[in-house]
């Protein structure tokens, strides 16, 4: 058993474990990542692609904002689909001139990496057994395998960026923890192609009979679509003609036309449900992004609200040390769930509204119709919409 001492132990490299070690280097704050996974597994799974302008700062901040300067696609609307019409929604306009940024999670994540590894910051890939030791003590503690070989990393506080399914939020003792959750009746089949995005401008959002479907982009030759499926169906049971036959199926007949198909460069099917653990800190371990809170992918929420929440973190932790002060740690949970809880609210809600369920029926379909009908023509509504999606202030009280 080999022993360490680190001042914050990271469990997780994924967009919120890479994010905060990136942030507490840059403040001279020594850590550790410990990711279970090899890197290229954690670079082959093909997530988000919508950041608020919140993340694209906090990327700058980090010291890792030049790929998506140079890559990114700024996008002022989006747009919507329904009854076979589509409508723009002016998102900047509406919002007094705020912008939302195509830019995918993989290369946020190769960005972080990359920086990673030039610096020579610590990171255990392939970790096995992590486990989190008296973190409600004084002394706590993370031990792991690494190529057989059992080590044991003593820390001030440990930050639990493992996601969902991660130990972080396992280890802590039931009665201490309060989960909320929704689970959709439906999941989401995604494919990659190196073919044009069909709106290079804008994200659309398509509500059809048939189901939802999505229509997005990681660059000017690479495009991400995605349909509402039901959750039993299996990848294999969708073959490229048939995922792209639906996705024309749901759009209207003018991008139907204008969309270029090709091979799939990757398919996978995500469930859709929304999350929330209450509270985020217990005694010397935080949990910050998936750790916490899933988001419907709907509203291009979870990797936002996980840049959100590094960002209170790492000031807090920042603070202790720099300042001697713990009013950010000990304020760490509630500023992070007010925003955390709102970003829930809009993927809910926009997620009933753009999706089939099947319980609601035909007068379900007229509901969301008209509710359509109406955003569309509703300053006030529409302007929601847009507020909602471009990230509310991280100080929106
Ligand atoms: P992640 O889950 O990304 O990272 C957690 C890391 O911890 C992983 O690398 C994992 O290997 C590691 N880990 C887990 N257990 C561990 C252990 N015991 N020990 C050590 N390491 C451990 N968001 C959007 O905005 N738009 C989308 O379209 C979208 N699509 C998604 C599709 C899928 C299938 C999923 C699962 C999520 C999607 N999301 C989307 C949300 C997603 O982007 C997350 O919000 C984002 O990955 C959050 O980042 P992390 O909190 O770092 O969690
Ligand atoms: C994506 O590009 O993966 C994406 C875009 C917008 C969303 C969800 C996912 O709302």
């Amino acid at each position: 058993m080999t022993t360490t001492r680190t001042r914050v132990a990271i469990i997780g490299a994924g967009p919120s474990g890479l994010l905060l070690g990136a942030l507490l280097h840059k403040a001279d704050i020594d850590h550790v990542i410990i990711e279970r996974q090899s890197p290229d597994y954690v670079l082959g799974r093909i997530r988000a692609g919508i950041l608020e302008q919140v993340t694209v700062d906090l990327l700058h901040e980090a010291g890792v904002g030049q790929g998506v300067e140079s890559g990114g696609t700024v996008h002022h609307s989006i747009e919507l689909v329904f009854k076979n019409t589509r409508h723009p929604i002016d998102v900047t306009g509406l919002t007094k001139g705020k912008v939302v940024t195509a830019y995918g999670q993989t290369e946020v994540t190769r960005d972080l990496m990359a920086q990673r590894s030039q610096l020579n910051l610590p990171t255990v890939y392939e970790a096995a057994d992590v486990q989190l030791h008296d973190f409600d003590g004084h002394q706590p503690s993370v031990s792991y395998t690494k190529d057989g070989v059992n080590h044991r990393l003593h820390c001030d506080f440990i930050a639990g960026c493992d996601g969902f399914h991660g130990v972080a939020r396992a280890s802590v003792p039931k009665d201490a923890i309060t989960e909320y959750e929704k689970v959709y009746p439906f999941a989401w089949l995604g494919v990659l192609a190196d073919v044009p995005p069909v709106s290079s401008h804008a994200i659309v959002y398509a509500n059809s009979e048939r189901g939802f479907a999505l229509c997005s982009m990681r660059s000017m030759t690479r495009s991400r679509y995605y349909v509402q499926c039901p959750s039993s169906d299996k990848v294999e049971d969708w073959s490229d003609q048939r995922f792209w036959d639906e996705v024309r199926r749901r759009l209207d007949p003018e991008l139907a036309d204008r969309m270029q198909t090709g091979p799939s460069i990757e398919k996978s099917m995500a469930p859709l449900r929304s999350f929330v653990a209450e509270p985020m800190r217990f005694g010397r371990l935080f949990l910050a992004g998936d750790a916490a809170h899933i988001v419907p992918p709907t509203g291009a929420k979870g990797l936002n609200l996980a840049a959100s929440d590094v960002k209170y973190l790492s000031s807090a932790l920042i603070e202790h040390y720099k300042e001697k002060s713990d009013a950010g740690i000990d304020h760490y949970s509630q500023r992070a769930l007010a925003r955390i809880w709102r970003a829930e609210r809009f993927s809910w809600w926009l997620t009933t509204l753009m999706h089939q369920f099947p319980e609601s029926g035909a007068f379900g379909q007229r509901m969301q119709e008209a509710e359509l009908d109406y955003l569309v023509r509703s300053q006030a509504l529409s302007t929601s919409l847009a507020e909602n999606y471009v990230g509310l202030p991280l100080d929106f009280g």
